[in-house]
């Protein structure tokens, strides 16, 4: 296409998952003149994608919901407290239509390049459909956790059943109904999907290389006085996510008048080194496996970690009663909290199933997919269905596959190949005018991601209202205050388990074969981050260099 067909606009948003969504509605208030462009043929991102089985939000809905319309958080009323995700897709495709986005995104259509033409300061997106976009400004709203991560196995192709990956489930759904399947991984998809498709399946064989530690969800139906209260409570509930790290505040519903005369309420203790093994093993009769993950000290303590992970293990031993079983499905080799959290639902009482066996990969290497199934170093095993559950190539799989390039022509992947470099997670040197909402070095996926959306969009809205009013060209950051701001990403992250020596997880980017480790979200919370955020635009962009017209 020449470049007279092309498009002009001011603005090219590229995904339609939360973020896109959110960002269209901004640019659109402000009546700029936008595209946005998204891969799937309906919105919503993560959710759209990940329709297997058992896939549902976790952290309660009520928290894990937009904040930015009072009018939204009236009107929807949610039918779990971690719904799931058909009521997330709808509560998506609702809030398109509420808020008329459609109009400004094209569906079914992946951009190819973003290249920035110094001269003339435009970025030239162009997508498979052959559209030619011209745009002062382009946001990534492609998401952390988009593309997927297929394992190398040797003979891959050679499978002749059915094979699905949990993030590109098909919409219309897929019956395994007396099939013989094998899922590979047990990382959130895989805790989510395993009890599902054990109670379709004939049979369900799960390969796992690292079981995981995880603690039931306890999602329930909502009910309706506590949502009619949440409701009420919206504003105090938005106030106390945005002063929490996490952006989470727990809500509990109404705060009830203390009784004088009830005795107090247990508490478990802070720290897990400061009692003895048997008042470890009272709290964990009193208030449940999860008040492992409320210790503080096994978040950087090695030796309170292991203590941690030892009784996590006895747990599950008497949990699951048999001994295979519980041998294969114990995390070992790597401590709590150092991948992030799983919380499941009925998970191990699926492997209670005489229809449900697991094989331990840990010593007992996946060899080759063969024409009937999988052949590990041990053995081999056939099926009719291969399920990867094996996760995304997370943070940068996505804006490295893309041909983006800046000032001078350079790739943008060729600049992250030692790893991402971003100035707050925000832009990246040689990317005038290029924003990523989430991107690496922000809290994103350590945090209530929908939280930290809302911000990131809020902030880059607000910067380019502020470029527009200014008569400013281009917002770069400088290569220093960059430099900085890698450095002290990494330093937010040191000495906790998440960067263990024996970690290994997709914030660290060791999943993926190649790619370089190095922790990608910034750990320090989301409430400083903010902080920092609007420390910068007070400071007038400190960091940033603003050239103007
Ligand atoms: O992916 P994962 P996920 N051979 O990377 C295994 C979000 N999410 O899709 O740990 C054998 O966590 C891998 O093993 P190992 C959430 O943020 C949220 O499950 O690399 N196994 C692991 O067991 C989550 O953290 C929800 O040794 C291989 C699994 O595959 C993120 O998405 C629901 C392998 C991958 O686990 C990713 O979760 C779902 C190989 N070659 C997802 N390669 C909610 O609840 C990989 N594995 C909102």
């Amino acid at each position: 296409m020449s470049d007279t067909q092309a498009i002009e606009l001011d603005a090219v948003i590229v995904g339609s998952g939360m973020a896109g969504l959110y960002m269209t509605k901004r640019l659109n208030d402000r009546g700029m003149k936008i595209q946005t462009i998204e891969a799937g043929s309906g919105v919503g991102g993560a959710w759209y994608w990940n329709r297997y089985p058992g896939c549902r939000a976790d952290l309660p809905i009520i928290e894990y919901s937009f904040s930015f319309s009072k009018e939204l958080e009236q009107e929807w009323d949610w039918s779990e407290v971690m719904a799931g995700q058909p009521e997330i897709e709808k509560y998506l495709n609702h809030t398109a239509d509420r808020f008329n986005l459609r109009k400004d995104i094209k569906l079914n259509t992946k951009v190819t390049d973003a290249i920035y033409d110094e001269a003339a300061n435009i970025w030239t997106v162009t997508t498979d459909q052959g559209d030619v976009y011209k745009a002062k400004y382009c946001i990534m709203a492609t998401g952390c956790l988009n593309e997927p991560n297929y394992p190398g196995f040797k003979n891959a192709d050679t499978f002749k059943g059915d094979i699905y990956h949990t993030a590109q489930w098909p919409r219309e759904g897929v019956d395994l109904t007396g099939k013989r399947v094998a899922i590979i991984g047990c990382g959130s998809s895989g805790v989510q999907a395993i009890p599902q498709i054990a109670k379709q399946a004939k049979e369900l064989i799960a390969f796992q290389r690292s079981p995981v530690y995880t603690f039931p969800a306890k999602n329930a139906p909502m009910n309706p006085d506590f949502l009619a209260q949440a409701k009420v409570d919206y504003a105090d509930i938005r106030e106390q996510q945005r002063n929490n790290e996490m952006g989470i505040c727990n809500y509990r519903g109404p705060k009830k008048p203390k009784d004088p005369n009830a005795a107090p309420k247990a508490k478990p203790s802070k720290k897990i080194m400061d009692i003895t093994p048997e008042q470890r093993k009272q709290e964990i009769a009193d208030f449940g496996v999860n008040v492992l993950t409320l210790y503080v000290d096994t978040y950087y303590n090695a030796e309170a970690n292991e203590i941690a992970c030892t009784l996590y293990r006895e747990y599950l031993q008497e949990f699951i009663g048999n001994d295979q079983k519980a041998d294969a499905l114990s995390p070992k080799n790597y401590p709590l909290h150092c991948k992030r959290p799983v919380i499941d639902t009925e998970y191990y009482s699926a492997f209670k199933q005489d229809n449900v066996s697991i094989v331990d990969l840990r010593d007992n290497a996946v060899e080759e997919v063969t024409a009937t199934g999988l052949k590990t170093q041990n053995g081999e095993y056939e099926f009719d269905v291969l399920v990867y559950a094996t996760g995304f190539d997370a943070m940068t799989g996505t804006i490295k596959r893309l041909n983006i390039r800046g000032r001078d022509n350079v790739l943008l992947s060729d600049t992250w190949k030692d790893g991402p470099r971003m100035y707050m997670g925000l832009q990246s040197v040689g990317f005038p005018n290029f924003f990523t909402v989430t991107g690496p070095g922000s809290p994103s996926v350590v945090s209530n991601v929908l939280h930290s959306i809302e911000q990131h969009v809020e902030w880059i809205d607000n910067c380019i209202a502020h470029l527009v009013d200014n008569n400013v060209a281009t917002i770069e950051p400088d290569l220093e205050a960059q430099d900085a701001w890698v450095e002290h990403v990494n330093k937010a992250a040191e000495g906790t388990m998440m960067t263990a020596p024996t970690c290994n997880s997709w914030y660290l980017g060791t999943n993926v074969e190649g790619k370089p480790r190095g922790f990608m979200p910034y750990l320090a919370g989301t409430k400083t981050y903010r902080e920092e955020c609007n420390d910068v635009v007070s400071k007038g962009y400190e960091g940033f260099t603003l050239k103007t017209a």
